[in-house]
């Protein structure tokens, strides 16, 4: 019997940091995990190395699902953003192993594929309407089918999800993770957001037409009836969806927002077990489960999510930000290609030194994402390069609520 014999825990910056569990068999094969939690990375490598790494050594890595059960319930500490990304590495790495052992890609050992590829959305931003146009026809010419669109806000200083750098023919920088001692702070106002968004689409229903899928990502700022309220506002520029209205920990409060909105509804990528969608799903308050492979226990838990929103029309929508690495965002794309309630994949392009020290074989190709079919995930890792980028500190920003600068949710 092949069991497993080494695991280390990776961890590499270049650019960004990541930190990614190599999983090693007695027979020499292996497997690959992603376990990055953006700003808080050390915590799972820690985790992975102090109380993981010596309960995998001499295991079967065939057994994926008793692993999974055997991290999950044998911790007695459930849940919890660190626990599930450090199982959900594990998970993956073992997916990995099977697909190379197998000598099929993972998606095949899913069930097979049910769609040539996965439809991708790009991000596309601009500080004013000149600028989001010239971002938004920039993703069009670089083959995307469906774009999420993200502006700054009039009074407001630099807000999420609009690209620092905007100059055409650069490399549109998004990374909101500074690489600072402390978290840099931003300012908000939910009022002037809310009056902005719906000219902003307004704008560019008139520009694009009606035929082009569009997202926006409200990253949990609004109470349940300001979400209303700019959901019945946005109706008429037809959205893919409206992502992560209010913060998500509080799933009754999206009854509010849906009921008064049929503005699709997408949420979840900082959610971590199923029970975080339980009400979510069952009362059909969303259109799509937002979460990462990364961040959700890994391929074996959030197929399962899906199979339960499969029951309630609910589709997928990953979460596929920078911060989820090449491998992490492989094993996404397997799950893509298997589920049958696929909805849409989230694809924003890792930097070039990202994408040396992870050599992927997905591919981009009309719109559409696919995972390729080399055995496994079908990512390599250049251990030496890697070990060339040291770890350094960088966190996500705070908000402040402009007026009187209270905390808010960022
Ligand atoms: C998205 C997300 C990201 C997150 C980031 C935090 O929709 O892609 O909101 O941009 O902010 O993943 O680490
Ligand atoms: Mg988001």
């Amino acid at each position: 019997m092949s069991t497993i014999e080494r695991v280390d825990v990776l961890v590499t910056s270049p650019g960004r940091n990541f930190v990614t569990l190599k999983v090693t068999t007695s027979d020499g094969v292996t497997g690959l995990g992603d376990a990055t939690l953006n700003g808080r990375e050390l915590a799972v490598a820690a985790y992975l190395k102090e109380h993981i790494v010596p309960l995998l050594i001499g295991r079967d890595p065939q057994n994926i699902e008793d692993t999974w059960q055997y991290l999950y319930r044998g911790a007695y500490w459930r849940r919890g953003p660190v626990t599930m990304a450090a199982i959900a590495a594990v998970d993956v790495a073992l997916w990995d192993i099977k697909g190379k052992v197998t000598g099929q890609p993972v998606y095949q050992l899913l069930g097979g594929a049910s769609r040539t590829g996965a439809l991708a959305y790009g991000h596309a931003s601009g500080s004013d309407l000149p600028s989001l146009f010239t971002s938004i026809q920039n993703h069009l010419d670089q083959g995307f089918k469906a774009i999420r669109v993200q502006t700054s806000v009039p009074g407001l200083g630099q807000v999420y999800g609009v690209a620092t750098n905007q100059k055409p023919g650069e490399r549109y920088d998004y990374e909101p993770a500074k690489r600072t001692a402390v978290p840099t702070e931003e300012a908000w106002d939910s009022a002037a957001y809310i009056e902005h968004i719906p000219t902003v689409f307004k704008a560019v229903r008139e520009e694009f037409g009606y035929g082009l899928p569009l997202l926006h990502d409200g990253h949990h700022r609004l109470t349940p009836n300001e979400a209303a309220t700019l959901g019945k506002a946005l109706e008429p520029y037809r959205l893919f969806w409206l992502e992560d209205c209010t913060p998500g920990e509080n799933q009754e409060s999206l009854r509010r927002v849906r009921s008064q909105t049929t503005t699709p509804l997408a949420i979840g990528e900082i959610f971590n077990t199923v029970y975080d969608y339980q009400t979510l799903i069952t009362e059909q308050l969303i259109d799509y489960v937002r979460s990462a492979v990364t961040h959700t226990g890994g391929i074996s838990a959030l197929k399962k999510i899906m199979d339960f929103a499969a029951i309630y029309q609910i589709k997928s929508g990953f979460h596929g930000p920078t911060d989820i690495s090449p491998v992490g965002q492989a094993a996404a794309l397997h799950l893509d290609m298997a589920i049958h309630n696929f909805g849409i994949q989230e694809y924003m392009k890792h930097s070039p030194e990202t994408l040396e020290v992870f050599k992927t074989s997905y591919t981009f190709e009309n719109g559409l994402l696919h995972p390729g079919d080399n055995p496994g995930l079908g990512v390599e890792y250049d251990e030496e390069l890697a070990n060339s980028y040291e770890y350094t500190p960088a966190y996500l920003p705070v908000n402040r609520l402009q007026r009187d600068g209270s905390m808010h949710d960022w």
